[in-house]
Protein backbone atom coordinates (compact mmCIF):
# COMPACT_ATOMS: atom_id res chain seq x y z
CA UNK A 1 0.00 0.00 0.00
CA UNK A 2 1.34 3.44 -0.70
CA UNK A 3 1.42 5.84 1.77
CA UNK A 4 -0.30 9.62 0.71
CA UNK A 5 0.97 11.18 3.17
CA UNK A 6 4.42 10.86 2.38
CA UNK A 7 6.40 14.34 1.81
CA UNK A 8 6.83 16.19 -1.80
CA UNK A 9 7.41 15.77 -5.63
CA UNK A 10 7.13 12.20 -5.55
CA UNK A 11 3.41 11.88 -4.38
CA UNK A 12 2.85 14.44 -7.47
CA UNK A 13 0.20 13.03 -10.00
CA UNK A 14 1.63 13.54 -13.43
CA UNK A 15 -1.25 15.04 -14.73
CA UNK A 16 -0.65 17.85 -12.19
CA UNK A 17 2.17 18.19 -13.55
CA UNK A 18 1.16 18.59 -17.21
CA UNK A 19 -1.92 20.70 -16.31
CA UNK A 20 0.82 23.06 -14.76
CA UNK A 21 3.05 23.19 -17.77
CA UNK A 22 0.07 24.13 -20.19
CA UNK A 23 -0.93 26.91 -17.66
CA UNK A 24 2.46 28.25 -17.03
CA UNK A 25 2.20 30.68 -19.71
CA UNK A 26 5.89 32.61 -19.81
CA UNK A 27 7.27 29.12 -18.99
CA UNK A 28 8.80 30.56 -15.98
CA UNK A 29 8.41 27.48 -13.34
CA UNK A 30 5.66 29.65 -11.21
CA UNK A 31 1.84 30.65 -12.01
CA UNK A 32 0.62 33.84 -11.28
CA UNK A 33 -3.38 34.42 -10.86
CA UNK A 34 -3.31 36.29 -13.89
CA UNK A 35 -1.61 33.10 -15.67
CA UNK A 36 -4.35 30.76 -14.22
CA UNK A 37 -7.23 32.65 -15.15
CA UNK A 38 -5.71 33.30 -18.74
CA UNK A 39 -5.03 30.07 -18.86
CA UNK A 40 -7.82 28.16 -18.02
CA UNK A 41 -9.85 30.30 -19.91
CA UNK A 42 -8.33 30.26 -23.03
CA UNK A 43 -6.58 27.05 -22.72
CA UNK A 44 -9.30 24.85 -20.68
CA UNK A 45 -11.42 23.57 -22.49
CA UNK A 46 -8.69 22.07 -24.94
CA UNK A 47 -7.46 20.42 -21.49
CA UNK A 48 -10.99 19.44 -20.96
CA UNK A 49 -11.48 18.01 -24.48
CA UNK A 50 -7.92 15.81 -23.91
CA UNK A 51 -8.73 14.81 -20.23
CA UNK A 52 -6.43 17.10 -19.18
CA UNK A 53 -8.94 18.75 -17.19
CA UNK A 54 -12.09 17.69 -15.68
CA UNK A 55 -14.94 19.37 -17.29
CA UNK A 56 -16.58 20.30 -13.99
CA UNK A 57 -12.44 22.01 -13.20
CA UNK A 58 -13.27 24.93 -15.86
CA UNK A 59 -15.28 27.62 -14.23
CA UNK A 60 -15.01 31.36 -14.36
CA UNK A 61 -12.54 33.90 -13.32
CA UNK A 62 -13.97 34.01 -10.16
CA UNK A 63 -13.13 30.25 -9.82
CA UNK A 64 -10.25 30.45 -11.06
CA UNK A 65 -9.21 33.58 -8.68
CA UNK A 66 -10.33 31.29 -5.99
CA UNK A 67 -8.03 28.33 -6.96
CA UNK A 68 -5.14 30.24 -7.14
CA UNK A 69 -5.58 31.79 -3.22
CA UNK A 70 -6.68 27.82 -1.98
CA UNK A 71 -3.66 27.13 -4.07
CA UNK A 72 -1.15 30.05 -2.77
CA UNK A 73 -0.43 28.24 0.57
CA UNK A 74 2.36 30.66 1.54
CA UNK A 75 0.86 33.74 0.16
CA UNK A 76 4.00 35.30 -1.87
CA UNK A 77 1.06 35.84 -4.92
CA UNK A 78 2.77 32.99 -6.86
CA UNK A 79 2.32 29.51 -7.11
CA UNK A 80 4.99 26.81 -7.09
CA UNK A 81 4.20 23.47 -8.93
CA UNK A 82 4.31 21.83 -5.55
CA UNK A 83 1.73 24.49 -4.62
CA UNK A 84 -0.16 23.58 -7.10
CA UNK A 85 -0.28 19.67 -7.57
CA UNK A 86 -0.91 19.37 -3.72
CA UNK A 87 -3.90 21.63 -4.28
CA UNK A 88 -5.20 19.77 -7.82
CA UNK A 89 -4.38 16.32 -6.85
CA UNK A 90 -7.07 16.70 -3.93
CA UNK A 91 -9.49 18.70 -5.76
CA UNK A 92 -9.62 16.91 -9.01
CA UNK A 93 -8.49 13.01 -7.11
CA UNK A 94 -5.16 12.47 -9.12
CA UNK A 95 -3.25 11.57 -6.08
CA1 LIG B 1 4.55 31.70 -15.30
CA1 LIG C 1 3.08 30.52 -3.26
Amino acid sequence: MRDARETHGDTMSEKARKLFEALDLDHNGTLTRDEVIIALRTKGPTLAASGDLPFWGLGDADDSSALFDAADQNGDSVLTLEEFAAVVDRRFGWS
